[in-house]
């Protein structure tokens, strides 16, 4: 019998890879984003390559109404949820803390803290009756290691590295499972998202490097969440080879 997973920011990058691959490996699918015509397009695709079934949900995480409407609006079948995947998220700007913007400031804790919180209040809510389930956040190298003009950004993911513990306290007698995954430089949007659209700025963030492919933080993901039911995967730090540390990259 196949599980249910559901993935969070699955329209690029880490989230796209995932939904895919756990689409190949027993997984009927929900996947959310906001672009709807991409969430269609990722639907068409998985569906004639595997034959799982696809779920897309077209909301914004950062609205709480938006969250609810969205989640509650599952048919039964689609809430018996097995697999969390809380990846939506974003770097806004790279800026001094003198200097940042506000509204950038806001979307990044919107998105990656409020809105995380906001989706596994409600799925954790399904899966503690049937006494089993899988949280995986997406923290970040950067939720490890502060640098500069990333403060907030970083904030954000210790935050993430913070509520992972704290869920796995408080779900640990309900049977459900937190994992957190901590990637470093992974070439998705993520940059073309930090620089607002600036191709030569993002590109210039991965010359001379071989960095992490989205396909290989999906792998980690799919090797968590297949473990026996006793195994939990706590934790993994995932880095290019070429990366040391946040800041420390060796380039060609
Ligand atoms: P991408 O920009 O490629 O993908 C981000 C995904 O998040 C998109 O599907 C986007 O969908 C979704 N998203 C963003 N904001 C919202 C929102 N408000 N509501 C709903 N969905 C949203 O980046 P990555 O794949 O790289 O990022 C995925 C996660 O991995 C993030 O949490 C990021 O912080 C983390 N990460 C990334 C690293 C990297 O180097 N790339 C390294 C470490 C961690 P849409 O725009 O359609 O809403
Ligand atoms: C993304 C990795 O180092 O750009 O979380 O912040 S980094």
């Amino acid at each position: 019998m196949k599980k249910i997973a559901l993935v969070t920011g699955a329209t690029a990058g880490i989230g796209k890879a995932t939904a895919q691959l756990l689409a190949r490996n027993n997984f009927d699918v929900i996947i959310t984003g906001r672009r709807n015509n991409l969430l269609a397009e990722l639907k068409t695709a998985i569906e004639s390559e595997t034959g799982a079934q696809v779920l897309p949900l077209c909301f914004d995480v950062q609205i709480y109404n938006e969250v609810v409407n969205a989640l509650e609006s599952l048919p039964d079948r689609w809430k018996n949820t097995d697999v969390l995947i809380n990846n939506a998220g974003l770097a806004a700007g790279l800026d001094f803390i003198q200097e940042g913007s506000l509204i950038d400031w806001e979307q990044m804790i919107d998105t990656n803290v409020k809105g995380l919180l906001y989706i596994t209040r409600i799925v954790s809510g399904w899966m503690i009756p049937k006494k089993a389930g899988h949280i995986v956040n997406i923290g970040s190298i950067a939720g490890r290691e502060v640098y500069e003009k990333g403060s907030v950004y970083c904030a954000t993911k210790f935050a993430v590295d913070a509520l992972s513990r704290g869920m796995r306290i408080d779900l640990v007698s309900h049977n459900i499972k937190v994992t957190c995954i901590e990637p470093g430089m992974v070439n998705t949007e993520f940059s073309l998202v930090r620089f607002k659209g600036d191709r030569k700025r993002a590109d210039k963030v991965y010359e001379g490097v071989t960095p992490l492919y989205a396909e290989d933080i999906a792998e980690a993901i799919l090797f968590a969440v297949t473990r026996p039911p006793h195994v939990n995967i706590n934790e993994m730090l995932i880095m290019p080879t070429a990366q040391a540390a946040a800041t420390i990259v060796h380039r060609e």
